[in-house]
């Protein structure tokens, strides 16, 4: 140990921790470039880490074929009363749950070293951050974790003696013999993983997996599922979003939060660079915002991590040219392709395909293999202050005043490309009833339409109902000072297939309307679903469109939004006497709108 712990309620824990899962080694992580730089060259040495020759300080590594996304079936909420874990959870009671993982966890780490990782969700000095310990039997979690966190030895000075911090225990699992010589990581087979969370207890205990999600356990298990349940006690949230400043040419700011379901264009938002002239975008988070009301009365909001670990498919310099800055050195990559020349490669980076590749599976690959080269939910850590966007406020321990929020998800049909709330309320059961097609970032089929209340569903760790009712709550107190609430759906197709909207830096039309909107600016048509741009309300100068494609695109069709009535109600009839009056309200008062 490189430094003095005084925390007896720590070494306990590591204590006895060790004595359970029996590894070889203790080591406990001081976060310094010598720590990262080891661990690398240590997992180079075993084959499990290529270095790339093309970017410097950067890793490629290979999961096992199984261990390529979130388990959402097998992460669990146990608490003791299962209907507070809620009917979007998989719940088991925590006795049985925890019996069944001392098993699993018992002697788990035999032959392999044990990380103790002390870590801090926001920066040390804000009155938001967390500070959790991780204590892993991955290299790989740990120098992915000194990337997405404040990870080290400040933590531990900053924890003191009486400190107190969120136990989070992780394992790969599996019987494999880490020592040997091993290009993948090892895991368990699927029904032998666990992401268990004890939210009472602020404990989670993670088995089988070494895929970020499940494994990097500051991240959807601590920000998003235990924040979650803490925030609803505490009166604050803990939402599934990215965080963006937009200053217009007059040099007004807004700072805008938008919700979005996983793999749907939260990292390519977060990073816009707006094809309008004079709007400047500032990046400050693309995964998870954590809001308090203000001295002020205003929503405030940290991005409590320190990282991006965003997907790299589809990312190229014309879809998201920041990332593809962001990742030029200093990054990990997890399960791209590895070209001859020691670069990364995925479908989507743009150029010229390669005529030989190592695909993600370690396998020779050449353009007419029918299977993708690097997986669809293949992966870059990288630092935030490697992006060059990021804004220069991204660690003020106060956060940032939120104007606006943003809801959305992945529809080729029914939802136009920007909707207005009608007061908080409405935004609320916009929230509620945000749906989308699903995508790789979870296993599981592809391109199903699910409910996706708030982008939460894999992340809220209560009952959805109750969280439903705290975001009535907030505006509550938040009263005149709550942000306001926009839906938008960048993914509308034509009926032969066909994107109806460019999107990507484009997108900066309809932010633009928006924030008209809240300065009182630009006008709206009033409509059953909400308040919507008529088409001269979007800023379209310098695309070739005509009246009608815009048109298309803002199209609110009276029959298909009676479906989708009929769609909220069977979503909500899962929640029973516990889903919140108000949103019954919501949907009574949509289908009246619909059928006046
Ligand atoms: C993520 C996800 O990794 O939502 O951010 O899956
Ligand atoms: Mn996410």
């Amino acid at each position: 140990m490189s430094y003095e712990v005084e925390n007896s309620a720590l070494l306990k824990w590591v204590h006895d921790t060790a004595a359970w899962c029996t590894p070889d080694d203790i080591h406990w992580c001081d976060g310094s470039d010598e720590e990262y730089d080891s661990l690398m060259a240590h997992m180079t040495e075993s084959g499990m880490a290529t270095p790339l020759q093309k970017r410097p300080h950067s890793y490629l590594f290979r999961s096992d074929p199984s261990d390529v996304a979130r388990v959402e079936a097998r992460t669990f909420i146990s608490t003791p009363n299962k209907d507070d874990a809620g009917p979007t959870n998989n719940w088991i009671a925590p006795d049985q749950l925890k019996a069944t993982l001392r098993h699993l966890f018992h002697g788990c780490m035999r032959g392999r070293t044990m990380y103790v990782i002390p870590y801090s969700m926001g920066p040390l000095d804000s009155p938001f951050s967390i500070i959790g310990v991780e204590i892993s039997d991955s290299p790989y979690v740990v120098c992915n974790m000194r990337i997405m966190t404040r990870m080290g030895k400040d933590v531990i000075e900053h924890l003191g003696a009486e400190g107190t911090f969120y136990p989070a225990l992780h394992s790969v699992g599996s019987e494999q013999d880490v020592s040997l010589a091993s290009p993948m990581w090892p895991c368990a087979d699927t029904d032998h993983k666990y992401i268990a969370h004890f939210p009472e207890e602020r404990t989670i205990w993670s088995y089988g997996s070494g895929y970020g999600g499940n494994a990097l356990l500051g991240k959807k298990s601590l920000s998003l599922r235990i924040a979650s349940y803490v925030a609803r006690q505490e009166g604050w949230m803990a939402e599934h979003m990215l965080i963006l400043r937009l200053t217009n040419p007059q040099g007004r700011r807004f700072h805008i939060a938008a919700a979005f379901p996983s793999a749907c264009g939260k990292t390519n938002l977060a990073m816009i660079e707006p094809t309008l002239p004079g709007w400047k975008a500032e990046c400050l988070g693309d995964d998870i915002a954590w809001m308090m009301a203000g001295k002020d009365g205003r929503l405030w909001a940290i991005n409590p991590e320190a990282g991006f670990f965003g997907v790299a498919p589809g990312t190229s310099y014309a879809t998201n040219p920041a990332a593809m800055d962001t990742v030029r050195r200093n990054a990990i990559f997890t399960n791209c392709a590895l070209t001859d020349d020691g670069d990364v490669w995925w479908e989507g980076i743009n150029g010229s395909t390669p005529g030989h590749l190592i695909d993600w599976k370690g396998h020779d690959w050449t353009p007419e293999n029918k299977d993708l080269a690097a997986h669809p939910n293949a992966r870059f850590t990288a630092a935030m202050t490697e992006c060059p966007v990021l804004s220069p406020d991204w660690e003020d321990p106060a956060g940032v005043p939120i104007d606006i929020f943003i809801f959305g998800g992945r529809r080729a049909g029914v939802v136009p490309l920007v909707t207005e709330s009608i007061d908080w309320d409405h935004g609320v059961f916009m929230g509620a009833t945000a749906a989308s097609e699903t995508t790789a970032a979870a296993t599981g089929a592809v391109g199903n339409l699910r409910r996706d209340p708030f982008a939460m569903t894999p992340f809220c760790g209560y009952n959805m109902a109750d969280y439903f009712q705290h975001w009535f709550d907030m505006g509550d107190v938040l009263g005149d000072k709550a942000p306001r609430i926009y839906y938008v759906n960048w993914f509308r197709k034509s009926s032969s297939g066909k994107w109806l909207w460019p999107g990507y830096g484009d997108n900066s039309r309809v932010l633009k309307w928006i924030c008209e909107r809240l300065e009182g600016k630009a006008s709206a048509v009033a409509t059953p679903i909400g308040n919507i741009p008529s088409v001269n309300d979007l800023d379209m100068d310098g695309l070739d469109w005509s009246h009608e494609a815009v048109e298309a695109i803002l199209r609110v069709d009276a029959e298909a939004w009676k479906q989708e009535v009929l769609s909220i109600e069977q979503f909500f009839a899962q929640f029973g006497d516990r889903l919140p009056a108000r949103l019954r309200d919501q949907l009574l008062k949509l289908a009246q709108r619909l059928n006046t």
